[in-house]
């Protein structure tokens, strides 16, 4: 079951359930105010299930915006949980190769604060690339969805867009590297009801376009994430609390050669075969 928050032809914002490829279901007339709501409902998924049945207005995909997802959810991002990621950042940094060695091997994650629920970005908008930065990706990551209570309630889709060269030159860079605007883009589906081991058969995916070619695509298995997402969720939540939730990039296992720099009118499209395509142009900010 797929949730998104889209503008309708009148510019409301409403809450839909996807019914098939085109057609939502518009849960607003079901009396759903926001997705938060159902994901706080302890019966989170039943109601969903039941909103499923029901006659509700439909709309069509060409008829509406989707939006992101994310409310008032925090975003927060681990990172080195893909064998990948972790060859990829040894390689592009001399003295802080060691350090991305021993966080891909130990017990506590890395996890790293990535943006405003504010600052978000949604489908079909624009991420930044920064100004001072010449290698420049974009970070394709599944993203796990928590309510207040720290429970796992849903799978959506990250980019945590980056800036290789301020990360790769100092460590303490990462902060700039990852966190300006239009950094980070999420959405447009949340999938309620999957469990971890059905996540774990997914794909995920990204292909970069450029003046109508495609210039780089590649993918990988969810399931090459090293770590559970139990731990990643436990870790995110000790001693901190998310009144509105949080969402949770589990890091990135697909990284383009070190030769290859996003450029501005690039359009990034990340799949993941369960859930669905975001779709970013791109442009210096
Ligand atoms: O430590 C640097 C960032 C790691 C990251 O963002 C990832 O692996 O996806
Ligand atoms: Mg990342």
């Amino acid at each position: 079951m797929k949730l998104c928050r889209f503008k309708n032809a009148e510019g409301e914002v409403r809450v839909g359930l996807a019914v098939d490829e085109s057609t939502i279901s518009d849960l607003s007339a079901g009396g759903v105010e926001s997705i938060t709501s159902l994901l706080e409902d302890t019966n989170g998924t039943q109601r969903v299930s039941e909103l499923a049945g029901q006659d509700l207005p439909k709309v069509t995909l060409g008829d509406i915006t989707l939006l992101t997802p994310v409310e008032g959810q925090e975003v927060w991002a681990a990172g080195v949980t893909y064998l990948r990621s972790k060859k990829a950042r040894m390689e592009e940094s001399d003295f802080s190769a060691n350090a991305y060695d021993l966080v891909y091997e130990a017990a506590r994650p890395e996890i790293f604060f990535k943006s405003l629920p504010d600052k978000v970005v949604g489908p079909g908008e624009t991420v930044g690339i920064r100004e001072d930065s010449k290698w420049n990706v974009p970070e394709p990551e599944l993203t796990l969805v928590i309510n207040s209570a720290k429970q796992l309630v849903g799978y959506t889709i990250g980019n945590d867009m980056s800036s290789r060269d301020i990360e790769g030159e100092n460590l303490l860079y990462l902060p700039q590297a990852k966190v300006y605007d239009r950094s980070c883009a999420v959405g447009p589906w949340i999938v309620v009801g999957a469990n971890e081991a059905e996540v774990r058969e997914w794909t995920i995916g990204v292909e970069i376009d450029r003046e109508g070619k495609t210039v780089f695509n590649g993918e990988t298995s969810i399931n090459n994430i090293k770590r559970t997402f139990g731990e990643l969720v436990d870790y995110l939540c000790r001693s901190q609390t998310f009144p509105q939730g949080a969402m949770l990039l589990t890091g990135t296992g697909v990284v383009p050669d070190d030769d290859f720099t996003l450029a501005n009118d690039d359009v990034i499209r990340i799949t993941i075969s369960g859930i669905g395509t975001l779709e970013n142009p791109v442009a210096t900010v």
